[in-house]
């Protein structure tokens, strides 16, 4: 299979697993969805694929790999689970704003289309030896999110025990997790409110069979709870839907903003002291030390912009939120048009030219053996179904994808409807804007 149709299969079978989280097709009322969240790296692709036995996005080093909400479901007892991963909100490439704007769009387009969360599993790295501040601002976040007075169905699950630790590395990781999980200002908030605590791992074995079990062990646990009482809509569905409010005057909105004033601020300090010493040393100093300061400097004015450009995303309200994402769904989908395109006349060049030379050869009478013409007409009939393949995956690609990218001008008046119409009418459009962020790695 050639990469273009790769990525499509994907993006199709991508496009069929969220929808149902959206809403946009019908889910079983026994169907349970959990969020999965974590600050990046902390092994929430994993933890999900392990569950569910199929491949996930995984990131690599630094980089954060999940850029978007995504879905992934699995059979436990005659139920489907759907396992929500997201992005962590200390994203090496996008800022917490863009991040909550993700969540919003999701939440508040499954919430209105009937979808309920029915829990969450907070995954922290235990091999963590300090509560950064993006662990910090994970944490903010996901208490904004939630809202809950109670947490009986939130569990926190410690991941990346190690295999084999001596025993001084032991208790330092025992401590650690009874300090992490006590003091409120961490894991303490939850745990006081009934959130339970898992290791997950705890042998740090990379047996996968193992991982699997220890992750559906916890996914369990939480479906054993929601049998009992199934938690509040999240606070950040019912502002964002039933107040209609802006993300900024959102709780989560308010938590990420205090953050970006300060981020702000602090680019606009060293915008303005590379400006200071560039001016004194304009003069006095070489060339290349001055390209190095005027370097530095357009890289405050880009962190500076896109401050800016957060504090406009938090005027937005879902309908805006979802405007945005289409936006860039649109952009996606044309250059995957694009691709597809080229793969398709590719394909079909290759194969007029060999039927070509196969009319050739037929007509080369005075050929001895037939077998050199045995052999191409073989390779023109591999030929015809790389072509007809490629052709049948860019017309399912057509057909998935053309409706929503044709929705574009019709959404100002979807958007003027009810809740329900709002969700309705946007939420194929989301699916596939996720969707186009095509992944980075597969495992
Ligand atoms: N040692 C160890 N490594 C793990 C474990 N779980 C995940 N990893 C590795 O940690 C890295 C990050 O894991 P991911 O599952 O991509 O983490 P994530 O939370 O989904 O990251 P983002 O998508 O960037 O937010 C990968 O290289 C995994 O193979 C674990 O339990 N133990
Ligand atoms: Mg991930």
């Amino acid at each position: 299979m050639g990469d273009v149709e790769y990525i499509a299969e994907l993006l199709a079978d991508q496009a069929q697993r969220l929808s149902m989280f959206a809403g946009v097709s019908k889910h079983d009322q026994n169907d349970r969805f959990f969020l999965v969240v974590g600050v990046t790296g902390c092994g929430k692709s994993t933890f999900i694929s392990r569950c569910t036995g199929r491949p996930v996005t995984v990131g690599r080093g630094l980089y954060s790999c999940t850029d978007s909400i995504d879905v992934y479901e699995f059979m436990s007892n005659g139920r489907r689970i759907h396992l929500i991963d997201t992005p962590g909100f200390n994203d090496t490439s996008r800022s917490d704003i863009d991040i909550l704007g993700i969540f919003a769009s999701w939440l508040g387009a499954s919430y209105a289309n009937g979808v309920r969360i029915h829990g969450l599993i907070v995954l922290h790295s235990i091999a963590d030896n300090r509560m950064s501040g993006s662990n910090m601002r994970n944490l903010e976040m996901i208490k904004a999110i939630c809202g809950f007075t109670s947490y009986a169905n939130v569990i926190i699950a410690t991941s990346m025990w190690p295999t084999a630790p001596t025993y001084p590395e032991k208790v330092t990781l025992e401590n650690r997790e009874a300090k992490l999980l006590g003091e409120e200002r961490f894991f303490g908030f939850f745990t006081a409110r009934g959130a339970r605590v898992f290791r997950h791992n705890e042998d740090g074995s990379r047996d996968i069979t193992r991982e699997a079990a220890s992750a559906r062990y916890i996914v369990d646990q939480l479906v054993q709870q929601s049998e009992l009482h199934i938690p509040d809509m999240l606070q950040l569905q019912r502002e964002i839907v039933d107040q209609g409010k802006t993300l900024g005057e959102t709780a989560a909105g308010i938590a990420a903003a205090g953050e970006l004033y300060k981020e702000r601020k602090s680019h606009e300090d060293q915008l303005q002291k590379l400006r200071a010493e560039i001016t004194r040393r304009l003069h006095k100093s070489n060339d290349e030390y001055i390209a190095q300061l005027r370097e530095l400097e357009a890289d405050a004015e880009k962190k500076l912009k896109k401050a800016r450009d957060d504090r406009h995303t938090l005027k937005q309200k879902m309908t805006d939120l979802h405007k945005t994402e289409l936006r860039g769904l649109g952009e996606k989908m044309k250059e995957m048009d694009r691709l597809f395109r080229k793969e398709v006349s590719a394909r079909e060049e290759e194969l007029r030219e060999m039927e070509e030379s196969l009319r050739e050869m037929r007509k080369d009478l005075a050929r001895k053996s037939l077998e050199p013409c045995v052999e191409h007409e073989k390779a023109v009939g591999e030929a015809r179904e790389r072509a007809a393949r490629v052709r049948s995956a860019y017309q399912r690609f057509n057909d998935q994808f053309r409706d929503i990218l044709m929705s574009g001008p019709q959404m100002d008046n979807v958007m003027n409807g009810a809740v329900n119409g709002i969700a309705a009418g946007v939420t194929s459009g989301i699916v596939a804007a996720a969707v186009a962020g095509v992944m980075c790695t597969v495992m």
